[in-house]
């Protein structure tokens, strides 16, 4: 049985260290359990991004691409992006989701694509995965509150599944919800925005190619508390654009109206280009706090994708429209 690495250059170059040791550590046991069986190519154990194409049943490609789109800034510790979060479900403190994201339904998971698309119904996860091609990008991450990370993300670009379900020609915007399970999501239960939580995004904007749905990221699928089974990733965009947990992928003629916009416009704005200088109402959006470096750093326009995006907001005022 062939074995695939992944990813296709060797992870101790790419992979942060915690992550490399906890791999090392986890073969050693496989070792040490007997369970290991050394294969031809001298690998021992199956890597965890090939137990999760076992268990999902796809296909890992030898030749999966992996990009880095954040101009070798160093990919943040695995641990720290799994364990200081922003997901309102569990919680507003940046601990709750770990803590608690373990109480996230994924398995079954299926997804509800609706409205202005000429192909719609309800998807299973395992379909999206096998119909998709999966390939890894490196991406920044800016949160709304002046932090921001580097993450390796696995997925594919939402344009080819907004291709694949052929929107008819009113659809100009495309909606998603997150998942709905006041009995489970300890957040819910609290109204500390309207439930579900909801956002959306230019018809442009989501078939630009960085535009992505992610299943997974540094190697693994993803965790819990950042998403699982699958959440939008738009890397010029702050944070609370990136719906975790998607249930519903609906496209619109009419702008919808998003969580965070309905909660407090002034402060959320439906585009939430990161933008150095359109400041917060409370904060200036001039610098950062990258999570796991001392000091501050300045804030690029667009996030760094000013090249690649700048062209979609041309003639846009972008202090009006933030
Ligand atoms: N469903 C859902 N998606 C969400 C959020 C949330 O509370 N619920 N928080 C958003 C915010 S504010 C940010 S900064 C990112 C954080 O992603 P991360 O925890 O993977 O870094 O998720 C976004 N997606
Ligand atoms: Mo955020």
């Amino acid at each position: 049985m062939p074995r695939y690495r992944y990813p296709s250059i060797p992870e101790s170059e790419v992979t942060p260290k915690r992550l490399f040791e906890k791999r090392r550590r986890f073969l050693r046991q496989g070792v040490a359990l007997g369970a290991a069986s050394i294969l031809p190519s001298g690998l021992l154990m199956p890597t965890k991004a090939e137990a999760w194409a076992d268990e999902f049943k796809i296909q890992l490609k030898e030749n999966m691409t992996r990009k880095d789109f954040a101009g070798d800034e160093g990919i943040t510790d695995y641990g720290d992006a799994t364990s200081y979060n922003n997901f309102y479900e569990f919680g507003t403190r940046k601990s709750d989701p770990e803590v608690y994201a373990h109480k996230l339904p994924t398995d079954p998971w299926s997804v509800r694509v609706e409205g202005e698309f000429n192909l719609t119904g309800d998807i299973a996860f395992e379909d999206i995965l096998q119909r998709y091609s999966l390939e890894e990008r490196i991406y920044r991450l800016r949160c709304v509150e002046a932090w921001s990370m580097v993450i390796p993300w696995i997925g594919f670009p939402l344009r080819e599944l907004i291709k694949h379900h052929d929107p008819t020609s009113k659809a100009k915007y495309i909606e998603f919800e997150a998942i709905h399970d006041p009995e489970k999501l300890r957040g819910q239960q609290r109204s500390i925005i309207e439930w579900p939580y909801r956002e959306a995004l230019r018809m442009d904007e989501a078939m630009h190619p960085l535009t992505m749905i992610a299943v997974g990221m540094y190697g693994e699928k993803m965790p819990n508390q950042n998403g699982a089974p699958m959440r939008l990733v738009v890397p010029w965009k702050y944070g609370f654009k990136s719906i975790k947990s998607v249930t519903v992928i609906r496209a619109l003629e009419q702008k919808p109206k998003t969580s965070w916009e309905e909660q407090n416009p002034e402060e959320y704005g439906f585009f939430a280009n990161v933008n150095p200088n359109v400041d917060h109402p409370r904060w200036s959006q001039a610098r950062e706090r990258r999570i796991g470096e001392p000091g501050r750093r300045e804030t690029l326009m667009f996030n760094g994708y000013a090249e690649e995006v700048a062209h979609l907001y041309e003639g846009m005022d972008l202090q009006r429209h933030h």
